[in-house]
């Protein structure tokens, strides 16, 4: 009886989940930890509603030398003898974490697992998964490049940022002409002396559950940076709307930094 369960677990695992060979079944007692791998953080809640608790457990492999986290693994105790093991969880990062919330509105909770890149620009890896009890959905991943945004300088201390079917707007930067003046960026004649005029658009600075009526949406900020990293323009903050067929972008704000 326990092998057909397996089986049909398996089954199902290739069928629907399109990227099989990272998530895989197995049973309880060949869940291990050592030295290298530890359970990070972990919560009791019965995410798939079935009436019984599971164990959601965040395990990733730890040296001595840094706090870096590496092989981040999502595990699920699925049933009594048998869990979900999802090896590609989030990318390498600093204190990984997990909320669950319910972000595509099915009345069960998703997971949303995120950590600090540790880079300079303080940015966020992101994975959000829902979970029905069988398979693991990928609603988001900063894996993926949803956002398709650009941004240049132009004459007169304007920079143009664009995003690709959405919007195209000029950011009026005269707040900041003297510094680009002294900087030799600009001339005095806002003509651009400097080579390079793109923008720095930033990774995902945060993931946020934001409460939208009686939905919850994801709050995300990303940065704009002018002619160096703490050239800061601003933010970029969209909120995302996961509850229909496809993510949604449901609003975007621009936020300016005006010093
Ligand atoms: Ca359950
Ligand atoms: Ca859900």
């Amino acid at each position: 009886m326990k092998k057909l369960y397996m089986v049909l677990f398996l089954t199902l695992s290739i069928f629907i989940f399109s990227a099989e060979t990272e998530i895989s079944y197995q049973k309880f007692e060949e869940l291990t930890f050592d030295r290298v791998n530890y359970i990070i953080t972990q919560e009791n809640e019965d995410i798939d509603k079935d009436g019984k608790v599971e164990r959601i457990i965040l395990i990733g492999e730890i040296s001595s030398e840094t706090p870096f986290i590496q092989n981040i693994k999502l595990v699920i105790s699925n049933r009594e003898d048998t869990f979900i093991l999802y090896k590609n969880a989030i990318s390498d990062g600093y204190d990984p974490y997990f909320e669950l919330v319910d972000f595509d509105g099915d009345g069960i909770k998703d997971i949303l697992i995120k950590n600090a890149t540790g880079g300079s620009g303080g940015y966020i890896n992101v994975k959000l998964l829902s979970f029905n009890g069988t398979y693991l959905e990928e609603l988001f991943s900063t894996e993926n490049s949803y956002f398709n945004v650009k941004g240049n300088f132009k004459e007169n201390f304007i920079a143009n940022i664009v995003m690709e079917d959405y919007f195209s707007y000029d950011l009026n930067l005269s707040h900041k002409k003297e510094m680009y003046i002294e900087q030799g960026f600009y001339t005095s004649e806002g003509k651009i002396s400097n080579e390079w005029t793109d923008l720095m658009i930033g990774g995902i600075g945060a993931f946020e559950v934001q409460k939208w009526g009686d939905k919850n949406m994801a709050r995300v900020l990303k940065s704009v940076s002018g002619f160096y990293h703490a050239d800061r323009l601003g933010y970029l903050e969209l909120m995302l709307d996961f509850t229909g067929e496809e993510m949604k972008i449901e609003r975007i704000n621009f936020s300016i930094n005006l010093y």
